[in-house]
């Protein structure tokens, strides 16, 4: 008799579109069960993000502020200072974040200086006690285990979309790059963090295939970031439709049951969201926001603003535990 296990029963496309498909409070209610299954309802993980190179990136991803096929507002600069990017986490840290990401508009990470630099912004994030997370395009696997001895904790690296319509969107790498990255990651021993844009043209089957995509990967990802486009001036998806809040909404709610024990974002796009559509994401299972008035390139919430809306919620960042909120009341 064998004692090997059976391998895990796969997400179908077909299981995923009928989620998707739901009456929209039905999936949320149960979203929220079993969010309230695997995780503190009242507590959300806050990371703050610094663009430490900027701009002038060879790739052609058509939602991007810094790609050189597009001529947009966001001009090439050079690679931050390690103490200006530490100036920047120790801000961070001290607005409530309790994770700092650090993203480079690079197709891949080339060994050399910058990358050396990159590795000394790492361990200078983890001396601070935060957690460190980075994306930095294409990484080999010498490259991620150097990035895990300096201390790295989460590697962001999108599959974006469906596989169906990634050529669509991008055609100076393939799916299968991104999944050699996501691997190279995992193999290091590094938190992989890996999701997606709505409003990118996608259909809702391309939508359903990055979910199982995400769904399928063994270990599931620790981390997924669910962004809704922010259009920007200058790429091919300037005059995108935005996408509708209930989307947005739908696509948290199918993660969460999906995806159970991830850390799910609401990232990019919180900005065009209603109080109201937010709420809807936090009891959907959303369990994680970037904090800060920048993202990368394009503006965020006001700290202000979030901690209104947390307020309102009952919420409150998971680096407060409930003694420490309680004392700061
Ligand atoms: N170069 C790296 C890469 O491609 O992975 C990292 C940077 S890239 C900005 C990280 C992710 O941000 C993208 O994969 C995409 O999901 C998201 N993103 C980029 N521009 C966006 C936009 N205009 N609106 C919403 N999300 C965006
Ligand atoms: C992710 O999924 N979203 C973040 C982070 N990972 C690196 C980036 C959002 C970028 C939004 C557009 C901009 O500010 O340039
Ligand atoms: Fe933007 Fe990253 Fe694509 Fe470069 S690889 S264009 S930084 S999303």
């Amino acid at each position: 008799m064998s004692l090997v296990p059976p391998p895990a029963p796969k997400t179908s496309l077909v299981d995923v579109e009928f989620l998707l498909a739901r009456p929209l409070l039905d999936l949320v209610f149960e979203a929220a069960q079993v969010h309230r299954a695997h995780h503190n309802p009242q507590e959300i993980q806050c990371s703050q993000l610094l663009s430490v190179k900027t701009g002038g990136c060879p790739e052609d991803c058509g939602y991007c502020s810094q790609s050189a096929h597009s001529d947009t507002p966001t001009k090439k600069e050079a690679l931050l200072s390690v103490e200006a990017t530490l100036a920047e986490a120790r801000q961070a840290k001290a607005a409530g974040a309790d994770r700092f990401c650090m993203g480079a508009a690079w197709r891949e990470v080339r060994d050399g200086s910058d990358f050396d630099a990159v590795l000394e912004m790492i361990k200078g994030v983890k001396e601070l006690e935060l957690e460190a997370c980075v994306t930095l395009g294409m990484v080999q696997p010498h490259q991620a285990e150097r990035l895990r001895e300096a201390g790295l904790d989460y590697y962001n690296h999108n599959l974006d979309t469906g596989r169906s319509h990634y050529d669509n969107v991008v055609t100076t790498h393939s799916y299968d790059d991104r999944l050699g990255t996501l691997d190279a990651v995992r193999q290091a021993g590094i938190h992989v963090c890996s999701g997606g844009i709505l409003g990118i043209g996608e259909s809702s089957q391309a939508r359903a295939e990055l979910l199982a995509e995400l769904a399928n990967l063994d270990p599931q990802p620790e981390s997924v970031p669910i962004n809704a486009l922010v259009r920007i001036e200058g790429t091919p998806m300037e005059d995108k439709d935005a996408v509708d809040w209930s989307e947005v909404v739908a696509t948290v709610a199918a993660a969460r049951i999906l995806i159970p024990a991830t850390t799910l974002r609401l990232s990019a796009g919180r900005g065009q969201m209603t109080e109201e559509a937010q709420a809807l994401c936090f009891l959907a299972g959303a369990n994680s926001i970037f904090l800060g008035d920048m993202l990368l390139t394009t503006p965020n919430p006001a700290p202000k603003s979030d901690a209104a809306l947390f307020s309102k919620l009952g919420l409150r960042p998971a680096s407060r535990n409930s003694s420490a909120a309680d004392a700061g009341k």
